[in-house]
């Protein structure tokens, strides 16, 4: 079981409370696919993502960014218990979408450099550590029914 503390769950609520999902969400999902293309092949039915450009406009990507982050929203709200709370979403990924699981690592660095880019200074190295903390225990979730 992972343990947080009082400040560190103050840190993750907080910046939570601060953003637009309809923001961050396909700048996220669009940095993914831009810097490690081979996460295209997954939204192969989202319709062609072949510049960074049509990426960017694609209105299914769009949506999709916003999906993943009501999905965090979810792991916010069920801090202590991110692995039960996640255990269907991560036999989805595993089981029906395929999803070699070293992606979801990549996604979270492409969600936190985006994070940084929005509080820049504001999001302070302790911040980092607990978003960092937060966005680890997803990853670890989302993993789990793959082995
Ligand atoms: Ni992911 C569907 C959350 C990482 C590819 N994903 C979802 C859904 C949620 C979600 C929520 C909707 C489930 C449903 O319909 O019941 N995904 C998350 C989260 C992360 C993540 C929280 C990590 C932070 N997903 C990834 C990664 C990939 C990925 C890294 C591929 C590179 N996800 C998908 C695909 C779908 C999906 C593909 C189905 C999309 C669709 O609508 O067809």
């Amino acid at each position: 079981m992972v343990e947080w503390t009082q400040e560190e769950r103050a840190i993750i609520k907080d910046i939570f409370s601060k953003l637009n999902y309809e923001d961050v969400g396909p700048k996220s999902l669009c940095r993914v696919l831009v810097v490690y293309p081979w996460t295209q092949r997954y939204f192969a039915s989202f319709g062609h993502l072949y510049s960074p450009e049509v990426i960017m406009a694609n209105k299914r990507i769009e949506k999709h960014g916003v999906v993943v982050f009501r999905g965090l929203e979810i792991a916010v709200n069920n801090m202590d218990d991110i692995k039960k709370t996640y255990a269907e979403l991560s036999k989805l990924h595993c089981e029906k979408l395929h999803v070699d699981p070293d992606n979801f690592q990549l996604l979270a660095d492409c969600i936190t450099i985006v994070i940084a880019t929005k509080f820049r200074s504001v999001f302070t190295p302790e911040k980092q550590a607990a978003w960092n903390k937060f966005l680890s225990v997803v990853v670890s979730a989302l993993s789990r029914q793959y082995f």
